[in-house]
């Protein structure tokens, strides 16, 4: 008898490419059949066979208070009443500028985009704007949405311009892209010792959430800084994933670094598009129509989407919000780590925040290339284990997972319990 969730991917498949709206959702990397979710509520979801799981994806990220929270329904319910978009100015979308700029002290303006791919190209386009420069640095591994510019591999050596990672990215394009190793602080002062008068801007993930999860050593963060404030070049921290998630001021409040952009999504629109940008005055002052970097959107700042964010943030004001949730995630960490210690399986884990990564390796890997030595069969194998037993972790390897504050004890451990089960018949 084939599944419901068969049904509806083979159906998806007839006029949706790969019968999915964002590749990572087709379970490629881990094989099977996606599962179509039906309804969530708190810390789970269910799918089209009326299967329950605790959700350790949340959306990607934006999901910090669990699924349809009730404050968030409300605000939404109460903003669809008044109209769905006005392609005008709303109170809303300035309550939520002042409230961002309040978040975040190293915003002293923002625009708010309907995607963390918009906010950071728009980044971008500003910071090369604003410096009359071409050349970006990124890092192998980071991940800043699909513009052109960031779909670009590290050239043949480290110092070499980059050549594009997808189809359709012209290669004289790519070539304004430079891809260094994450966390070597030499390279990025090579670099910068090679070609720092064309350097526009270094766009970073401060926390890396996009090759599962690796911190960051806090003396590469202060050499971006150093090095960009040196030679006047625009340091981008993409917080879309970070920014809230991590602690209240994001990675840039965690590791005290400011950077002079910051890009935001996920969190700020609790569920709903709603991407940022935003940083110093002096930058944002080019942006049309104050200044001559074009950058607009149609439901950019949509008063729906905007409604959900304000929610959201509003919610994770409440006292010791941030120590519960980092908390509860430590203890999926810890208690992962554990069973599978137990069981003799090479495996390490690890949280910042709300967010988490898991390794099949003994050590969290703190390079691109240390997480490229994870045992993915391994993965692969736990991701399904885990599934049949109604636990869903992001399915592919190189993913950061996500913890929310609807997740209860209970919930973790029963998480943990059939990590051990999995990990017991190994
Ligand atoms: P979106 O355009 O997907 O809203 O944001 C792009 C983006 C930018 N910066 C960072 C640090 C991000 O993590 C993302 C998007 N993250 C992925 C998860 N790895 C979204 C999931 C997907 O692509 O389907």
């Amino acid at each position: 008898m084939i599944s419901r969730n068969q049904q509806l991917f083979e159906r998806a498949q007839k006029h949706i490419p790969g019968g999915v709206n964002s590749p990572v959702r087709a379970f490629r990397s881990v094989g099977g059949t996606p599962r179509f979710f039906v309804a969530g509520s708190g810390a789970h979801v269910t799918d089209a066979d009326g299967r329950r799981y605790v959700d350790y994806v949340g959306s990607w990220g934006p999901l910090i208070l669990g699924h349809a929270h009730p404050a968030v329904i409300a605000a939404v319910q109460e903003a669809t009443l008044k109209g769905l978009s006005f392609g005008a100015p709303t109170e809303s979308e300035v309550d939520m500028a002042d409230l961002l700029c309040e978040l975040l002290p190293s915003l002293e303006m923002v625009r708010l985009v309907s995607s963390g791919t918009e906010a950071t190209m728009s980044a971008i386009r500003l910071a090369r704007g604003y410096t009359g420069r071409d050349l970006l640095i990124k890092f192998e591994g980071c991940y800043h949405g699909h513009s052109d510019s960031l779909l670009v591999k590290a050239g043949s050596g480290l110092l070499t311009l980059g050549n594009p990672s997808s189809a359709g990215v012209p290669a004289d394009l790519a070539q304004h892209t430079m891809v260094l190793d994450y966390n070597d602080s030499a390279g990025l002062a090579a670099a910068f010792a090679e070609h720092a008068a064309q350097i526009a801007a270094v766009i970073v993930e401060p926390v890396a959430g996009n090759m599962n999860l690796v911190t960051p050593r806090l003396q590469f963060l202060q050499a971006l800084r150093e090095l960009c404030t040196r030679h006047g070049a625009v340091l981008i921290f993409d917080e879309v994933m970070t920014g809230f998630r991590v602690g209240p001021r994001g990675a840039q409040g965690l590791y005290g670094i400011t950077p002079d952009l910051t890009t935001l999504g996920k969190v700020i629109g609790g569920g709903m598009p709603v991407g940022a940008f935003g940083g110093r005055a002096e930058i944002m002052g080019k942006i049309a129509p104050l200044g001559p970097v074009y950058q607009a959107g149609t439901l950019s700042g949509n008063p729906v989407a905007v409604a959900a964010g304000l929610a959201t943030l509003r919610q994770l004001r409440a006292a010791g919000f941030y120590e519960e949730l980092a908390q509860r995630t430590r203890q999926l960490t810890d208690g992962l780590q554990a069973a599978a210690h137990r069981n003799g399986v090479p495996f390490s884990a690890q949280a910042v925040g709300g967010m988490f990564g898991l390794y099949f390796r003994s050590e969290c890997p703190q390079s691109y290339a240390e997480v490229m030595s994870c045992d993915l069969q391994a993965f692969n194998r736990f991701f399904h284990g885990m599934l049949d037993a109604g636990h869903y972790f992001a399915p592919a390897a190189f993913e950061a997972g996500f913890v929310s504050a609807a997740h209860a004890e209970a919930d973790i451990a029963a998480t943990v319990a059939a990590a051990e089960a999995v990990f017991k018949a190994w």
